[in-house]
């Protein structure tokens, strides 16, 4: 099994990158032939933008074209990603938290080491599970132990001084991704944001419900695939509909905003970033924090 995670986050072995990039292939295709909903909520030229990203992506499964490159990584990995990959691959929590202690005591802030550490070697996780190098038990197992990991950081983490604005993250519903928003989570409470972070699979109506009676300045939602774009087309709506013009600034991230342009526009969001670190300085620049 490859252990090894490049200085840009991905995997070294070319056999498992091709593979990786196969099963993206896949996934693509699958996200193309049930995209029917999501093209129907959208305006034609959206649909037409969509629709054509989704289709060249199911021809070139359908075309059997392994060498296509496997899909952006947001973020540039440090030399510690590919311990802390073997870590979560061994099943070892000691290991994990020992790294993660390691650059902190070193003087990194935990924003970029979730970032340049944690991220990366999760994204390893995946292609090792979808090359089937590892199972779904190793996968939960890797998971369960950088969220823990992530947890005793924050707690270990400065607190800093309030300026005194409410961001709500909430997973549209659908979306079982919660570790990176989990990080954009932790980012803004390092910034110095009051947070409200519901994790996985919310649903719309009461993320506007308490995005209301708490009064947030901000609403940042996740999305991983392209059906769950409608349920974030239709939460910004409702978000307009019930609160107009007090409405907070919307941001969105997550795996399905990554792999392509103008889908935060596409769903209402005032702003679409790739990483826990872009998504504080936009939120700061939105609501002026
Ligand atoms: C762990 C994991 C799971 C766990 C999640 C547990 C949890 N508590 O989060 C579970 C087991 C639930 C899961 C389920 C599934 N998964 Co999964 N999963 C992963 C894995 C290995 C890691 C995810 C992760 O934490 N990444 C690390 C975080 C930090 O990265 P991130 O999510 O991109 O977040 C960053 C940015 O995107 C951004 N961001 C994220 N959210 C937001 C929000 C805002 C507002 C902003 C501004 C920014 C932002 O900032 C974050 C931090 O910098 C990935 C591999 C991968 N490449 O990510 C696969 C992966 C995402 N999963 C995949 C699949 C296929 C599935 C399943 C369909 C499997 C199945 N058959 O059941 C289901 C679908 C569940 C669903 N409906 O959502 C595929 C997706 C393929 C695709 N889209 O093309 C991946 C890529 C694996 C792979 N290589 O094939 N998965």
């Amino acid at each position: 099994m490859p252990q090894t995670v490049g200085m840009q986050g991905g995997i070294v072995g070319s056999a498992v990158r091709r593979a990786a990039a196969v099963t993206c292939g896949i996934a693509l295709a699958g996200v193309a032939l049930g995209a029917q909903d999501v093209l129907l909520t959208m305006g034609p030229a959206d649909a037409a933008t969509v629709s054509a990203a989704l289709g060249a992506a199911r021809a070139q499964f359908l075309n059997g074209e392994p060498e296509s490159p496997a899909p952006p990584l947001a973020c540039a990995a440090w030399p510690e990603a590919a311990s802390f990959a073997s870590a979560l691959l061994a099943g070892d929590q000691r290991d994990a938290m020992a790294i993660v202690n390691r650059c902190i005591d070193g003087g990194q802030r935990l924003v970029d080491v979730e970032l340049h550490v944690i991220q990366p070697a999760l994204y390893h996780i995946g292609e090792c599970w979808q090359a089937n190098h590892i199972s779904v038990a190793g996968e939960h197992l890797a998971t369960a132990i950088a969220e823990a990991v992530m947890t005793m950081a924050l707690l270990r983490s400065p607190v800093p001084d309030a300026i005194g604005k409410r961001v709500l993250l909430a997973c549209v519903a659908g979306n079982h991704h919660a570790i990176g928003l989990r990080m954009v989570a932790d980012a803004f409470q390092l910034g110095g944001w009051d947070v409200r972070y519901l994790g996985a699979n919310v649903p719309g109506a009461s993320i506007v419900q308490l995005a209301a009676d708490w009064k947030a300045d901000l609403v940042g939602l996740s999305a991983s695939f392209a059906q769950q774009l409608r349920n974030a087309k239709e939460t910004i709506a409702r978000l307009r509909v019930t609160l107009g013009t007090s409405r907070p600034a919307v941001i969105i991230g997550g795996l399905a905003i990554n792999r392509f342009d103008r889908l935060a526009d596409m769903v209402g969001a005032d702003a679409g970033t790739p990483d826990a670190q872009a998504a504080v300085a936009c939120g700061n620049r939105l609501v002026g924090g």
